[in-house]
């Protein structure tokens, strides 16, 4: 009897934390939903968690998105929104174990967090206004008295039964109304989350569309064709042309912009802008289109990492562009020195005027490897300087182009530490062997990609551990503003070696050997692998 009463009294005390935990996994759950579906009606980027995440990215210190980029790579940013949302089913469980003993104080924890929302959303640099607060706000007006309710069945005694009454109704809860609020929760809010789903799916449609309708025309200026011979035969070396798929993507994008380039403008205003254009996307495909190869490499690349790629752009010249709009280069007394691209999402990125005017192929690209830009590269269109690292250059999704100076104005990334003015440093990067790679004894090719854009590669050597360097067999050129590839056959005697690559631009310029860190401008030093001859 003792026993009995002893376990019975545990389960009762077990009991109302649990369905506590349980009721606050329910609500947020709900809240979460609700805001989806709310979104819908408003724009995807407004969810409560991708607001979070968006404003938690603009204040990720440098050495942490550092760790991510490297750790994650492109997951980073997967990574995080399962981790806000393991936070939040975490701080969930918490209010729900409290509303189980205190109803108002978990509700009013619950519309706590929808504030937190709709700050986050309405204070986003691409925010749409108050409306963006919305979902938040009616997620956790319905989280909040969903709360309420549930906790209440914890307490209510069912009715028509007396809390003595001992046979199936137990005193002082609710089972059977509990159990009927929870599962009607549960199945409204999938029910809510599909549909909410579904429509912010369909959101995209019309800019789908619009890029299915591009046709690209032909350059008016062709590339010159690539060398054959540009491409290194040797198994394990990058393709010379990054194909859209595999090409690296960086940005901090949490929803990837679907533009529809039918409503899509571009303004070009600012400091000497005398006559300021709005250009439509059927105004840039009827000028001439320059098509060209260019090499884009991010700042945030280490010594001999993934976030370089070498495609083929049809575009607009910039430079003609900025002319007829009145605009004159500081070198020849114009007013502005910077060149502010502003995306749809909020981006700022400053480029120097002079280098977009000194007659290398600064363009507004429209075209990727033959096709329309994809939706993760900047369609309808980005900008591209050959010679700058993309945060400096390359903005994507860009819908204004302003005229400023560098003392006026800081961009994203120059309020981040990054500096304002960033030309590519002069990289080689080993592809094949790869570390820890157990080559045969006897010949084996060492092969890779090194570049200098707007210099050009005019040397490349290999060292195998303290030895002397040797000089690579160089592919031939593109174009300095590609990528160019070398190859080096080795003769590979048994035993742990490492492989170390440099190169020397067009400049006379060989690489420092001194290894820094990714910021402020881009990481310098020399690409080694260690292999173990067999
Ligand atoms: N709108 C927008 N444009 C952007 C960025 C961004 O975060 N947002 N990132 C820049 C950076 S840091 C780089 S390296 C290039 C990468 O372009 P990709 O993703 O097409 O490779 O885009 C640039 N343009
Ligand atoms: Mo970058």
């Amino acid at each position: 009897m003792g026993e009995k009463r002893n376990s019975s009294g545990r389960r009762r005390r077990w009991r109302l934390p649990l369905l506590g935990a349980l009721s606050g996994l329910l609500t947020g759950y709900a809240a979460l939903t609700v805001a989806e579906l709310v979104s819908a009606a408003i724009r995807p980027q407004a969810r409560p968690v991708v607001a979070v995440g968006g404003a938690a990215i603009d204040r990720t210190p440098i050495a942490l998105k550092d760790w991510a980029i490297r750790h994650f790579g492109t997951n980073d940013k997967l990574i995080l929104q399962l981790g806000i949302l393991g936070v939040l089913a975490l701080l969930a469980v918490v209010l729900g174990v409290v509303a189980a003993r205190y109803r108002r104080v978990g509700s009013a924890g619950v519309l706590l967090f929808g504030v937190v929302g709709a700050l986050a959303a309405t204070s986003r640099p691409d925010s749409s206004g108050f409306t963006d607060a919305l979902p938040s706000v009616v997620g956790a007006l319905v989280g909040a008295c969903l709360l309420y309710w549930l906790a209440g069945r914890l307490h209510a005694t069912p009715a028509g039964a007396s809390a003595d009454d001992g046979v199936g109704a137990r005193p002082g809860w609710d089972r059977r109304g509990f159990i009927t609020a929870a599962t009607a929760a549960a199945v409204a809010s999938t029910g809510v989350g599909l549909l909410g789903r579904a429509l912010n799916g369909s959101q995209g449609e019309n800019a789908v569309a619009s890029r299915k309708g591009v046709k690209l025309p032909a350059a008016a200026s062709r590339a010159k064709p690539t060398p054959a011979n540009a491409q290194v035969r040797v198994p394990g070396t990058s393709a010379f042309i990054t194909s859209n798929k595999d090409f690296y993507r960086v940005d901090t994008a949490l929803v990837v912009p679907k533009v529809d380039a039918t409503t899509w403008r571009l303004r070009i205003h600012g400091k000497g802008v005398t006559r300021p254009l709005t250009l439509t996307f059927d105004d840039l495909l009827r000028r001439p289109l320059i098509e060209r190869t260019i090499t884009l490499t991010c700042v945030s690349n280490e010594v001999g990492g993934p976030y370089v790629g070498n495609a083929r752009w049809i575009g607009v010249r910039l430079a003609d562009l900025l002319a007829e709009s009145g605009v004159k280069p500081p070198s020849k007394g114009g007013p502005a020195d910077q060149l502010v691209a502003r995306s749809v999402d909020g981006m700022t990125i400053g480029t120097p005027v002079d280098d977009i005017m000194d007659g290398r192929d600064a363009m507004l690209a429209l075209g990727m490897n033959g096709q329309p830009l994809p939706f993760t590269h900047g369609f309808p269109v980005r900008m591209l300087v050959p010679g700058l690292y993309g945060y400096v250059s390359a903005c994507k999704w860009i819908q204004d182009i302003e005229l400023t100076t560098f003392d006026d104005y800081d961009t994203y990334w120059v309020k981040r530490d990054w500096a304002q003015k960033a030309p590519i440093k002069t990289q080689a990067r080993i592809d094949t062997p790869k570390p820890f790679a157990t080559p045969k004894a006897g010949r084996v090719m060492v092969a890779g990609v090194a570049w200098a854009q707007h210099r050009g590669i005019d040397k490349v050597e290999v060292r195998v551990d303290d030895g002397p360097w040797e000089q690579a067999t160089l592919a031939a050129e593109d174009t300095r503003d590609t990528w160019r590839q070398w190859s080096y056959a080795w003769k590979a005697t048994p035993g742990r070696h490492d492989l170390t690559v440099r190169a020397t631009d067009r400049t006379g310029r060989t690489q420092t050997r001194k290894r820094t860190g990714t910021v402020p401008d881009g990481a310098s030093g020399w690409h080694s692998v260690v292999v173990t001859v067999d």
